[in-house]
């Protein structure tokens, strides 16, 4: 048996060119829903570079569903043409087909022709995305654990879990993280980075509809990570530059001495469950959750102090919730392990009155024992 020759001419069958045709006919069928099939009806399209990114997609649909199609067709086919007849001896082998170079030519060059396309046509999409060139807001978001910062140049405090972006401007996005890993996603931009501590990525888009759009965490990066959403606000040129004008002017009332005498309890309780019971427990300093509990601060005898090694008192309850506090845990009287970081007041958007309010209650919660 001469099982290594080439043959002089490959057998495809007797249907080869009729299947051929009826795949090419069911590809530009569904290549033709691919490119009427209308995206911006499920996940709208918020402005650029969200275009571009849906043509690349359906250019990759495209070519994906060929290569299934035509893969699968003439698997099946080959498999129903050559397969083993009754009339085949028991220990038949199928035809061995070595050194083909017509086939072995097509196989790599239409594959090559399309990787090529792909990489120009995303490589396109990918320059602009970073590009700066012209941009007129530059402007950077933060991920924490759980929320999101944004800082605006003309802003001397950063905005919380809320971006504003006027309409019409190219807007260039510096993203990176504080603690771990988080990422930024808006569906309706089509733009998605990582946040990574230490890096700094940049993300360029011109929003082109006014209008309300989600922006989520995907990057799972701890107990609330499912509720770390923000929003991004894309406002008329007028309405960007009042909000602006109203960030700077509450920023500037913000400061100023705290009445701890005048805290409410209830208010701080209610406060407690919307800003901070994601990370605190009421209950014992072990009882973690992301920090420690909050319930026996004054009067367990494991840590007569608190985290920052200071006297458990109002005055420095109320240091901690201003500048938050990362660093080693000096409750015992001697320095411990870090316990992970306690954001500041802004980044926990607490104004004066918050904070003696949320100390009151936190003190409040020893006397109830
Ligand atoms: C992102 C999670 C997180 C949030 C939200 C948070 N904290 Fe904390 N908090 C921590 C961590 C972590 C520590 C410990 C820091 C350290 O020791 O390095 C801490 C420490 C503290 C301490 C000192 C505890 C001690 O035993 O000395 C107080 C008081 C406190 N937080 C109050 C609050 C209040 C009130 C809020 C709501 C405004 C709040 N925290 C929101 C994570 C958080
Ligand atoms: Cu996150």
């Amino acid at each position: 048996m001469a099982q290594h020759a080439a043959p002089r001419k490959i057998d495809l069958g007797p249907g080869f060119w009729p299947v051929t045709i009826g795949l090419t006919i069911l590809n530009a069928i569904v290549s033709y829903l691919i490119v009427i099939f209308p995206i911006e009806a499920f996940v709208a399209e918020m402005g650029q570079p969200a275009g571009d990114i849906d043509l690349l997609f359906k250019f990759m649909s495209i070519v994906g569903n060929a290569i299934f199609f035509y893969v699968v067709g003439y698997l099946v086919y080959f498999s129903i043409v050559w397969r083993r007849r009754a009339t085949d001896a028991p220990d038949a082998i199928g035809i061995q087909i070595h050194d083909a170079p017509q086939l072995e030519l097509w196989w790599t060059i239409v594959p090559a022709v399309l990787v090529i396309l792909l990489a120009v046509f995303s490589v396109r999409i990918w320059m602009n995305l970073q590009n700066t060139l012209g941009d007129v807001l530059t402007m950077e978001a933060v991920g924490h654990q759980f929320k999101y910062e944004f800082r605006y140049p003309r802003l001397k405090a950063s905005v919380y879990d809320e971006m504003h972006l006027p309409v019409d401007t190219p807007v260039t996005l510096h993203v990176t993280a504080a603690d771990v890993i988080h990422s930024f996603w808006v569906p309706e931009m089509r733009i998605k980075a990582d946040m990574v501590p230490g890096l700094v990525q940049t993300l360029r888009f011109t929003p082109e509809h006014t209008g309300k759009y989600r922006i989520i965490c995907t990057e799972f990066c701890g107990t609330n990570h499912g509720n770390m959403l923000a929003t991004v606000y894309v406002d008329t040129q007028q309405q960007f530059g009042r909000w602006l004008a109203d960030q700077g002017k509450q920023q500037g009332q913000a400061s100023g001495t705290i009445s701890l005498a005048s805290g409410q309890v209830a208010a701080g309780q209610q406060l407690f469950g919307q800003k901070c019971s994601s990370c605190h427990s009421v209950g014992p300093f072990t009882q973690k959750i992301v920090g420690p509990g909050l319930g026996a601060l004054a009067s367990d005898p494991d840590h007569p102090k608190l985290v920052t090694g200071q006297a458990v008192n109002a005055a420095d309850i109320a240091y901690i919730l201003v500048n938050g506090y990362q660093g080693p845990d000096n409750s015992q009287g001697k320095a411990g392990p870090s316990l992970g970081v306690m954001p500041n007041r802004q980044a926990n958007a607490l104004n004066n009155r918050d904070i003696a309010n949320l100390t009151a209650y936190v003190l409040s919660l020893n006397a109830k024992k």
